[in-house]
């Protein structure tokens, strides 16, 4: 007879932690389902979720250590594994000093806490400040801007917003939990809805949407200032008891006029108009920003800090429906002190460090320069955790030739990545699914901020192993074993949990808990972090550094504007990225019911676009920019503006960082532009 179990659980597969009930046969996942009582997922799961036991399980899953011998893997015991990297990497750091080491973090590898945590503990105990992580590309840039502006990280609370701004954000997509709430309500028109996107997404039917030239946001968020403070829509109470910076602002504004907007935007003066008074007057009003769309801009930073400023000067702060200061949970901080700076420090002082507050993290798009020119000093090692930079990174071919250029590679992964390829070891992680864990949400839809105790619901298949068994191992060679006393994943999480008061409660709250309420009037009632003690609309720390203390508008580095003799030969826009619920990033394509909901990728085009170039739906074609080409097929999309292409990211097969750029950075965080580069398109 089967034995059948049910049991609850929740999938880590991507930052959103949605509640699952899984049935096990025999000791065997065989379904997973949403979970409806879960406060936060409320049921939802997407398909990711749904095909998590195919993923687990999936053939292609590397369950044993393998060592790269001539051409071909090799199986190895952990013993040899071991000893092989630990030589390895001992020998890195006597020949060239520990920051020589490289370590790389993927989404997974930050957003997992476990997995985050271990990495950071090891670079310390190593001795190399070099993590060079997706917190170089993604989030990292919003994160900072608002700690410059608020002096704190207030988070989205959209579930009680009557005005909701989806900017450059498309929650069907990307965050789908969020999508079903604000269908719900705009359907029942209890909700303003702006969608500013080159794309007619699906939830931009159910409100306003302006179609915005890609790159371009700056100038619509300057003209909406200009209305909104013009038209006396703000909030004066609020700017001048709580802010620094407002009389400045108001002087700046004026010469960004709706006009002046319109004309870079592609928008109409009329409706930029439109949308400044809805945000201003439909209250409270909350701007969802994309996770990183707008990051992800040679103005990336001052494009949130702007975003900051709409929310400021109109009083969405601090208040149910606007952004809200949530309570981190407290957690033991396993990175050690170091004196040594990770690369990228000098040109980008800020990313590395304001007001005395470290970022643990180096410039990843440095490490080519650093591998191949010893630029500023020599990397020669890499160890690529829970990533795969060759697809993911910009200008994958000079991280290929990167990462081929090192003295010793190896990687901790599930899979045999494209970038595992390349190393000369591979170390089997086991999924979440396989052990314990840590898993929080903060402020998604609903706000609160929500923890559970993640635990094991199968055994480790193969020899697979939990991350922190992996770098405690590692460490323990290397000589570092009092830093790494754990021995088992329930030490781990009391470890990390310590600090939080809460370890019983959440082991013993099935589904997880609140940990804490949010903290609404927080500019009223407790001290504001920024060094002037106000909200700074005005940046002096930006400003002493030598950037713009009130954003400024810039083109996109390469634009039909900026480089028109470029757009002579590459004339129309790539955007790349948008994110589709069957895949995270580069991972899911050999799980086969997830790769029959979308077997190849598309370059999608307005159909004008696609004639005007003599090409037709589901042709092939050649995608090139000035950095390389792909061959993709071209899928007509009449909810795309003309003259844009829009290529998903993450497949090996076309790969869109063949195409991107690395020497177009945001000059304060040194995140590359992956949103509006320059393309042309040839039918093959
Ligand atoms: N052109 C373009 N490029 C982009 C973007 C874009 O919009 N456009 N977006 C960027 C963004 S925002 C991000 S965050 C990055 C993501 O970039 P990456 O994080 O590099 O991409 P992933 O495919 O998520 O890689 C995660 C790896 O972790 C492995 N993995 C999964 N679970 C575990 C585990 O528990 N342990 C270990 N050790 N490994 C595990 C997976 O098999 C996979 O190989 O991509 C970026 N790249
Ligand atoms: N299914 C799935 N979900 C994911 C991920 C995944 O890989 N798969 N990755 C997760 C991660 S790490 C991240 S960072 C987030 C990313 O999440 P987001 O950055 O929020 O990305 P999307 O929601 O896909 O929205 C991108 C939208 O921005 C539009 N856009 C492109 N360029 C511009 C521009 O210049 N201006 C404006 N206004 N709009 C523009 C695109 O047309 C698209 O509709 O998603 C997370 N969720
Ligand atoms: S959105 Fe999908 S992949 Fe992400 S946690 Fe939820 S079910 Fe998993
Ligand atoms: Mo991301």
């Amino acid at each position: 007879m089967v034995e059948r179990k049910t049991v609850i659980s929740d999938c880590m597969s991507c930052v959103w932690d949605c509640g699952i009930k899984v049935t096990l046969e025999d000791g065997k996942m065989v379904k997973v389902e949403g979970l409806p009582e879960h406060p936060v997922s409320k049921g939802y799961i997407c398909p990711r979720g749904e095909y998590l036991p195919e993923f687990v399980y999936s053939p292609d899953r590397i369950k044993y250590p393998m060592r790269r011998v001539g051409n071909t893997w090799q199986r190895v015991s952990w013993e040899e594994a071991l000893d092989y990297a630990a030589d390895e990497l001992a020998k890195i750091r006597d020949k060239y000093g520990a920051k020589a080491l490289a370590i790389f973090c993927g989404s997974m590898g930050v957003e997992n806490i476990e997995v985050a945590g271990f990495a950071q503990r090891f670079k310390s105990a190593y001795g190399t400040p070099n993590l060079l992580s997706v917190e170089n590309i993604c989030y990292r840039a919003r994160i900072m801007a608002r700690q410059m502006t608020f002096g704190r990280y207030p988070m989205d609370y959209p579930a009680e917003a009557h005005c909701i701004v989806l900017w450059g954000h498309n929650p069907d997509g990307s965050k789908g939990m969020l999508a079903e709430d604000i269908r719900k309500k705009a359907e029942n028109r209890v909700l303003d809805l702006i969608t500013i996107d080159p794309k007619r997404t699906e939830l931009a039917e159910l409100g306003l949407h302006l179609a915005i030239r890609p790159g371009t946001d700056g100038a619509l968020g300057l003209a909406m200032l200009n209305v909104i403070i013009n038209e006396g829509l703000y909030d004066k109470e609020f700017v001048e008891n709580y802010c620094i910076g407002f009389e400045e602002l108001k002087e700046h504004v004026q010469q960004y006029t709706p006009e002046w907007a319109a004309e870079i935007t592609w928008l109409s003066a009329s409706d930029i108009k439109s949308v400044a008074r809805i945000y201003a007057q439909s209250k409270p009003a909350c701007i969802v920003q994309g996770i990183n769309t707008l990051d992800q801009h040679v103005n990336g930073l001052q494009l949130s800090r702007l975003l900051n400023i709409l929310q400021i000067v109109t009083g969405n702060i601090d208040k149910p429906g606007t952004w809200v200061t949530i309570p981190y949970l407290r957690m033991t901080d396993l990175r050690l002190p170091m004196d040594e700076v990770p690369i990228g420090a000098d040109q980008y002082p800020l990313f590395y460090s304001f007001w005395g507050r470290k970022s643990p993290y180096g410039i990843a798009t440095l490490f080519p320069q650093a591998a191949l020119e010893s630029k500023p000093y020599p990397v020669r090692g890499a160890i690529v955790a829970a990533a795969n930079p060759v697809v993911s990174f910009p200008e994958a071919n000079k991280f290929i030739e990167a990462f081929k250029s090192m003295d010793f590679m190896m990687s901790i992964d599930l899979f045999m990545t494209e970038t595992a390829e390349l190393g000369n070891l591979f170390l089997p992680a086991c999924t979440f699914m396989e052990k314990d864990a840590l898993s929080y949400v903060y402020g998604v839809v609903h706000g609160e901020p929500f923890a559970s105790y993640h635990r094991k619901v199968i055994e480790p298949l193969g020899e697979s192993k939990p991350d922190w068994w992996i770098w405690t191992q590692l460490a323990r060679r290397l000589g570092h074993g009092d830093l790494f006393p754990w021995n088992s994943d329930e030490e781990v999480m009391d470890t990390l949990l310590e600090p939080s008061g809460i370890t019983e409660q959440l082991k013993e709250a099935e589904i997880g808990m609140y940990f804490a309420e949010q903290d609404y009037y927080a500019y009223k009632n407790k001290k504001i972090g920024t060094p002037s003690g106000k909200i700074e609309i005005y940046s002096k720390t930006l400003e002493d550094a030598g950037y713009d203390p009130l954003p400024k508008y810039y083109e996109p580095a390469q634009s039909p504007v900026s480089t028109p003799e470029l757009a002579k030969e590459f004339p129309l826009i790539l955007i790349s990225g948008a994110r589709r619920q069957s895949f995270t990033h580069t991972q899911m394509r050999h799980v086969p019911q997830l790769r029959a909901q979308e077997p190849e990728p598309f370059a999608e085009m307005h159909p004008s676009t696609a004639s005007r170039y003599g090409v037709k739906d589901g042709e092939r074609i050649r995608l090139s920019t000035r950095n390389g080409s792909i061959k993709m097929r071209v899928k007509e999309e009449p909810r795309l503006m003309p003259g844009i292409v829009s290529v998903p990211h993450g497949w090996s097969s076309a790969n869109v960082n063949m195409l991107t750029d690395m020497e177009t950075r945001d000059p304060i965080t040194g995140y590359p532009d992956f949103k509006s580069l320059l393309c042309k398109i040839e039918a093959i």
